[in-house]
């Protein structure tokens, strides 16, 4: 076994041991995960893409407003393809004296695909790849006098429950200095019905993305989970503004992970996801524990999504 698939197994097992019981959304994404992500991204229901597009056409000379005259080294963390963000980093482009542009994701291949267009749609600034883990890479980052602006983009926030989300960006908080900036990508509260059914949507997508989390814990830690005896069930808390994904076993049954076996009530569930939703109040709260202050937010046209633009407080 690969040092990953021992955290993998550790993780499936402990979460599996609580009452009640849970497995990591981090574990979606092998490459049928993947897959399955983009087809819910081009899913009607799932308006969260869309959103952030329109915040990169309609407020990317805002934002760069910010940052005119300035030595900039942008870094993105999970940046993926960087398709959507060619327009908003042009844009910057215009504004900077000078962009470094910092892609950081786990997958080498996606950066090729990344570094190769942004070299053609922006051959004016630099880019700079660098494939890890980021808490890794982050800190790898070479000192410069450049402002830094961290991106991290798309709702990725949301997957992390409070307690997570304050140390992740007070971890990123503590690669920055005074002057420099974290552009947050959060998706916010609204009609709960919006919410809930881009979360369960009536072609399966959302439910085939959550059981092949199973179907990857049958293959790679030789388990024995039926697919067709659970299903997947989502809920929205428009209060809390939790959105949560869970599996529920559809009957009474014993599942095998290599040695280990788990009961299963009918009904039983195992919570897979959280996609946190929020309001203002709460995004306040989040930059003012996590040691940032609010500068700017940028919302959408239909005020679904925004950017929040956070300043690094005092150290
Ligand atoms: C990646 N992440 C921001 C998505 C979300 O909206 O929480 C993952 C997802 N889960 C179900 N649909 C999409």
């Amino acid at each position: 076994m690969t040092p990953n698939t021992v955290t993998f197994l550790n993780d499936v097992l402990a979460g599996l041991q609580q009452n009640p019981k849970t497995l990591s959304s981090k574990y979606f994404y092998d490459e049928e995960g993947s897959k399955i992500f983009q087809e819910i991204m081009d899913m009607p229901s799932y308006y969260l893409p869309k959103a952030e597009l329109d915040i990169i056409h309609s407020q990317s000379k805002a934002i760069a407003s910010h940052f005119r005259s300035k030595k900039v080294d942008l870094i993105e963390l999970g940046a993926g393809d960087g398709r959507k963000m060619v327009h908003f980093v042009k844009i910057l482009s215009k504004s900077t004296a000078e962009l470094n542009y910092i892609p950081l994701d786990i997958s080498s291949s996606i950066l090729k695909v990344n570094r190769d267009l942004f070299e053609q749609e922006i051959p004016e600034i630099h880019v700079k790849p660098l494939a890890g883990d980021f808490f890794q890479t982050l800190p790898e980052i070479e000192d410069s006098t450049h402002t830094r602006i961290v991106l991290f983009l798309g709702s990725n926030i949301g997957n992390f429950r409070k307690e997570k989300a304050i140390e992740f960006l007070g971890f990123v908080g503590d690669h920055l200095q005074q002057g420099d900036f974290f552009l947050l990508g959060v998706d916010l509260k609204k009609h709960p019905r919006t919410i809930r059914n881009a979360y369960d949507d009536p072609g399966g997508i959302t439910k085939r993305f959550n059981l092949n989390l199973l179907k990857r814990i049958n293959r790679e830690l030789n388990g024995d989970f039926d697919l067709q005896a659970f299903d997947h069930y989502a809920t929205y808390h428009p209060i809390t503004g939790a959105s949560e994904s869970f599996l529920i076993s559809l009957q009474q049954q014993t599942v095998q992970i290599g040695d280990h076996e788990f009961e299963f009530e009918k009904n039983e569930t195992i919570q897979t996801e959280i996609s946190q939703k929020y309001d203002f109040p709460m995004l306040e709260n989040l930059a003012s524990e996590s040691g940032y202050s609010i500068d700017s937010i940028y919302k959408d046209t239909d005020e679904q999504f925004a950017w929040v633009l956070m300043k690094v407080a005092s150290h």
